[in-house]
């Protein structure tokens, strides 16, 4: 309910469905799966999870990928699991929405009540542990692992994936998702963008000389994907905020070599370690923004030593292309929910709303809707909107409007900014913001780039003398809806 409070995290329990595939069974329930046979894993089933999700984004069904050639029956791949309006309101234990608007503004109403994370707790066993395979018996290459794209340099066992290491420091737990390409049965790599939280955790290992440990799940409830892949606070373990977010501790059991947290209703779990000297090619593959624009890459190779797999197990696949993709509209949905929090708790007043468009991956194109109260109030929402943790990696416009425009019809955004805007003097700067090599924009280190601050509002000295909008009343409107309801069907 968009009103419980995280105080009473017991009476807001998500207990709609235990794991992964209890909640497959919700979809199908809800005609928001199809199952796929016969499909293959490379190129097939990369070019069917991209198009069918960009056939009706945030309304295409999730993909159940099985049979797939080469591989046992059985052995299968999710895309897209959350990545729908009815999916990710049913993960997320938020009631059926009508629309984008209202899915944001109930998650964040839910956390603006003081959601507060919830720690894992340690079970001693789980399906993940029904089957281990050790050492000399680890063998990647019976998992169907796609690849996706035409240009990509190999195959991708993650991508809606959670990449768990501890830091040596203080023993806090990340788990973040990154790419992790398979270079052959036992060896793969895993890409980390500069001043991500893997990134820094594994470069003091590096600092040491030391291997650093590590667990990727590759197939997992989506409640956990969508913490990893969001910008959760460093220090914050992305298991505990996922436990918030269900209303119940995540059960976990420990990994055997380095005893790392992983979820015990997992599908598929990998644990090694990544060595620091030794290198290999990784990439390229196509990425969120939409392009190659990063080459192959030399980096530290991970050695698998044990691989934990649920009997029949599922992978889950989320792929980068150019958007619309398979993940970008819950990605938006939850992260407009987070930049609402996290400007209101900087202070702002007066927010009516927060899209993050797909078009810009759900990260470059983000609108933020306010009731302007004051000179200034539009430049501190777009400032705050761009550079607040969960709205600054890789982002490039911000665009901010009035509270009778929807931030996330295009329309009316592209209207504002048309009619309310002048452009030299309503347009401000953000230099040398927190990028990556994945920017098309950018050709070299280091990876910062340039935003733009678009105030599409009134101008705030005039805006009560600002030439009224021409359209019918809602009175109006309501009286001839009412009068000639088949004009409207
Ligand atoms: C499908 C998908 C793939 C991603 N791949 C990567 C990646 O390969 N490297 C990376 O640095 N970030 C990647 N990200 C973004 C990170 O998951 C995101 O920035 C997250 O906040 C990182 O966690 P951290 O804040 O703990 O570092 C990906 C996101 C998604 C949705
Ligand atoms: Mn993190």
């Amino acid at each position: 309910m968009a009103t419980e409070t995280l105080s009473a995290a017991g009476e807001r329990r998500n207990d709609t469905y235990d794991d992964l595939r209890d909640l497959l069974a919700r979809f199908a329930e809800m005609g928001e799966v199809e199952r796929v046979d016969g499909a293959d894993a490379r190129l097939e089933i990369g070019a069917l999870s991209e198009t069918v999700a960009q056939r009706n984004p945030g309304r295409a069904p999730a993909l159940l990928f099985d049979r797939i050639p080469g591989y046992a029956p059985g052995f299968r791949i999710l895309s897209g699991a959350a990545n729908g309006l009815r999916r990710l309101a049913l993960v997320l234990g938020l009631p059926d929405p009508k629309n984008e608007t209202e899915l944001v503004k109930a998650y964040r109403d839910r956390m603006h009540a003081g959601l507060a994370p919830i720690p894992p707790t340690e079970v001693k066993s789980g399906p993940i542990l029904e089957n281990v395979d050790r050492d000399g018996a680890v063998d990647l290459d019976k998992f169907p692992v796609p690849f996706v794209h035409e240009l990509d340099g190999g195959r991708y066992i993650g991508t809606d994936d959670l990449v768990v290491m501890r830091d040596p420091d203080t023993g806090w737990v990340n788990a973040a998702t990154y790419r992790v390409m398979v270079h052959d049965k036992n060896t793969v790599a895993i890409w980390m963008s500069p001043g991500k939280h893997g990134r820094i955790i594994s470069e003091k290992y590096f600092a040491k000389g030391e291997p650093c440990p590590v667990a990727i799940s590759c197939g997992q409830d989506p409640i956990l994907f969508l913490a990893a892949h969001q910008e959760i606070d460093w220090e914050l373990s992305e298991l505990a905020y996922a436990g918030g977010q269900r209303g119940r501790p995540i059960e976990i059991v420990r990994s055997e070599l380095y005893g790392l947290p992983i979820p015990a209703r997992a599908e598929l779990v990998l644990e090694g370690e990544m060595v620091p000297g030794e290198k290999r090619l990784e990439g390229p593959f196509g990425e969120f923004m939409g392009y190659y624009a990063s080459e192959a890459t030399e980096l530290p190779i991970v050695r698998i030593r044990r691989v934990y797999w649920r009997n029949d197990p599922i992978l889950t696949l989320a792929i980068p292309s150019r958007p619309p993709e398979n993940f970008t509209f819950a990605r938006a949905a939850v992260k407009s929910a987070m930049i609402w929090d996290e400007v209101e708790k900087a202070g702002l007043p007066g927010v009516a709303g927060v899209w993050c468009h797909e078009a810009g991956a759900g990260r470059l194109f983000n609108v933020i809707a306010i009731k302007q109260l004051y000179a200034g109030h539009a430049t501190q929402a777009g400032m705050l909107a761009a550079n607040c943790h969960a709205g600054n990696y890789a982002g490039r416009w911000v665009v901010v409007v009035d509270e009778d425009i929807d931030p996330s019809n295009m329309f009316d955004v592209v209207w504002a900014m048309c009619t309310r805007c002048d452009p030299p003097e309503d347009i401000q700067f953000i230099r040398r913001a927190w990028s990556t090599p994945l920017d098309p924009m950018l050709r070299q280190a280091p990876w910062h780039n340039n935003r733009a601050i678009v105030d599409a509002c009134r101008p705030y000295g005039w805006k009560d003398k600002f030439p009224r909008v021409a359209e019918a009343s809602p009175e109006l409107k309501a009286q001839v809806r009412a009068k000639w309801p088949q004009l409207y069907r």
